[in-house]
């Protein structure tokens, strides 16, 4: 079972549900019928639905809203994570226009029909990988954690199938019933390493699903080799910050190479870089599909 440690959580969750900033009532569909997406831009409030002021994706959302002229003018409501769905999941049932800052992979693209907007600046990155960071010493103090989680990958649909099955059941037990289905994957990871007796071990990660569920997995196997293992959710920044600083062991939640490009460039000296568990990760405008609008070049400047 592991034990999260509540004490260092900084997670800026808050519970205010975000009214869908989507304009007045009446606002003309934004299903395709009105013509232009001039529309689109005066129907959102010239507004991007936001998450948490301390995320990669909060960074690079600000960056676009910088490098688009034709975006000037904009806003960015920044709230948490669980408001921006809660605003999506409004908006959509309303069938009104919304943009939000949204990555893959999530769950929300199973639930609702969305697309990104092209980038063509680029100003979201391209591929992200969720990338593994230990703290100096991990190797020689817990070798067979260290061999363990270095050999920890997996593909989007492995991570898709936890985080879609924790929708409906917990996701420790998501994540055991992964294991229990995927026994050869996981005897690849363990493989050379010998079991240990309770010795401890702590994995920072953040507040995301895709996180958790990395976590959990990575977890509940050190567990089967006889770690005792605290998983400790925090903000990006301070994950980065703990593994530096050797208060925490190893974290497998890292976006690279653009997401969490600062955090990395100020704390890279400090890591050891085991490399990607996990790519195929995209950040960027995500709009219902309903929305006629393909382009962030297509959005309006507020005058
Ligand atoms: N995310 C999901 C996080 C990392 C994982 C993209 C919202 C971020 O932007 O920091």
């Amino acid at each position: 079972m592991q034990k999260f440690k509540l004490s260092t959580i900084l997670l800026g969750l808050t519970s205010a549900i975000l009214l869908a900033g989507c304009g007045n009532e009446g606002e003309a569909k934004s299903s395709g019928q009105e013509s232009g997406t001039t529309n689109v831009s005066e129907a959102v409030n010239y507004t991007i639905t936001g998450v948490e002021p301390g995320t990669g994706i909060t960074q690079l959302t600000k960056n676009t809203l910088e490098e688009y002229e034709n975006l000037e003018g904009w806003e960015l409501q920044e709230s948490s994570t669980v408001g921006m769905l809660a605003a999506l999941d409004d908006a959509i049932r309303r069938e009104e226009p919304i943009i939000v800052s949204g990555w893959s992979p999530h769950w929300k693209f199973a639930a609702y029909d969305l697309k990104f907007l092209e980038d063509p600046k680029g100003t979201f990155g391209g591929v992200e990988h969720i990338q593994t960071f230990v703290r100096k010493g991990l190797k020689e103090d817990l070798p067979n954690a260290y061999k363990i989680i270095d050999s920890f990958n997996w593909e989007i649909e492995d991570i898709e199938s936890v985080v879609s099955a924790s929708q409906d059941i917990p996701m420790e037990e998501a994540a055991a019933n992964w294991i229990e289905n995927n026994r050869d994957q996981v005897a690849e990871w363990v493989e050379g390493t010998e079991k240990v007796d309770g010795k401890s071990i702590e994995i920072v990660l953040t507040q995301w699903d895709t996180e958790r569920a990395t976590a959990e997995v990575v977890g509940q196997v050190l567990e089967e080799q006889g770690f005792k293992v605290t998983l400790t959710p925090v903000d990006p920044v301070i994950m980065f910050q703990s593994i530096a600083t050797g208060n925490g062991d190893a974290s497998l939640a890292s976006w690279l190479p653009t997401t969490h490009a600062s955090f990395y460039e100020e704390y890279k000296e400090d890591l050891i870089d085991l490399g990607p568990s996990l790519t195929g990760g995209k950040n960027g405008f995500v709009v219902p599909a309903y929305m006629d609008i393909d382009s962030i070049e297509e959005l309006e400047p507020k005058r």
